[in-house]
C-alpha cells in the first residue's frame, strides 16, 4: 500500500532557509519513501507569541509504503538529530517542526497522530504551499484546498525562495 503525504516544515532559526533545505534533503533519505516535491519556500509571521523571528515554512509532497506511526518516528528522529547539531554550534533550542499534514485519506485519532492535522486548515503558512504543489487536492472531509485558500487571508505571506 502506497500513500500519498504531505508533511509540513517550518523553522524560525537564523538560518531557516538552510534548516528547510536540510530537512528536505533528510525527506529524500526516509526508507521505502519516494520524494514527491516541495513548494516554494514562504516567510510566515508567526502564529502565537509574537515576540520571535518569523518563520520559513515549505510542504513536500511523499509517496511512502510506511505506516503513519512509522513515518511520525521518522520525522520526530529527523528533528532530534537537528536539535542535536544545533545545541552542538552552540544556536540554543531546536527549531524544525516537521508535521504530518495528510496521510493518503486517511483519518487518524491516536494518542501520538492527529491526522489531517489539527491546524491545516486554518494556517496560511500551510494551506497556500500545499495548493502550490497540489493544486486539485481534496482533504478526507471533502474540503478542496482551492476553496480553503479562496477564504484564507495570505496574513503577510510572501515566497522566499526555491529549494535545489
Ligand atoms: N502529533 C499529533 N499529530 C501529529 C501530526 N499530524 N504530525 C504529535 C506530527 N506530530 C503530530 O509535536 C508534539 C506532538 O504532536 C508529537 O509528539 C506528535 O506525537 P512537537 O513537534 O513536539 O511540538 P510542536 O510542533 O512544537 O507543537 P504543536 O502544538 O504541533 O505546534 P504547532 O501547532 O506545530 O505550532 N508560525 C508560523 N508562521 N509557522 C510555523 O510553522 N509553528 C508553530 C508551532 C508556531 N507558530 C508558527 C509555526
Ligand atoms: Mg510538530
Amino acid at each position: 500500500m502506497i500513500d500519498t503525504v504531505y508533511i509540513g516544515l517550518g523553522s524560525n532559526l537564523e538560518q531557516p532557509e538552510q534548516q528547510i533545505q536540510q530537512a528536505v534533503d533528510a525527506l529524500k533519505l526516509l526508507p521505502s519513501t519516494d520524494f514527491i516535491t516541495v513548494s516554494s519556500l514562504y516567510s510566515s509571521k508567526p502564529m502565537g507569541p509574537q515576540d520571535q523571528p518569523d518563520y520559513i515554512n515549505a510542504v513536500a509532497a511523499v509517496n511512502t509504503e510506511l505506516s503513519a506511526i512509522e513515518l511520525l518516528d521518522q520525522l520526530q528522529q529527523i528533528e532530534s538529530s537537528f536539535g542535536r547539531v544545533r545545541k552542538d554550534q552552540r544556536w540554543g533550542a531546536r527549531v524544525l517542526d516537521l508535521d504530518i499534514l495528510l496521510f493518503g485519506n486517511q483519518v487518524i485519532n491516536s494518542e501520538r497522530l492527529t491526522v489531517p492535522h489539527y491546524g491545516m486548515k486554518v494556517r496560511e503558512f500551510v494551506i497556500y504551499p500545499l495548493a502550490e504543489i497540489a493544486e486539485q487536492l481534496t482533504l478526507p472531509d471533502g474540503t478542496k484546498i482551492k476553496q480553503l485558500q479562496a477564504t484564507t487571508a495570505e496574513n503577510g505571506l510572501f515566497v522566499v525562495g526555491q529549494l535545489n
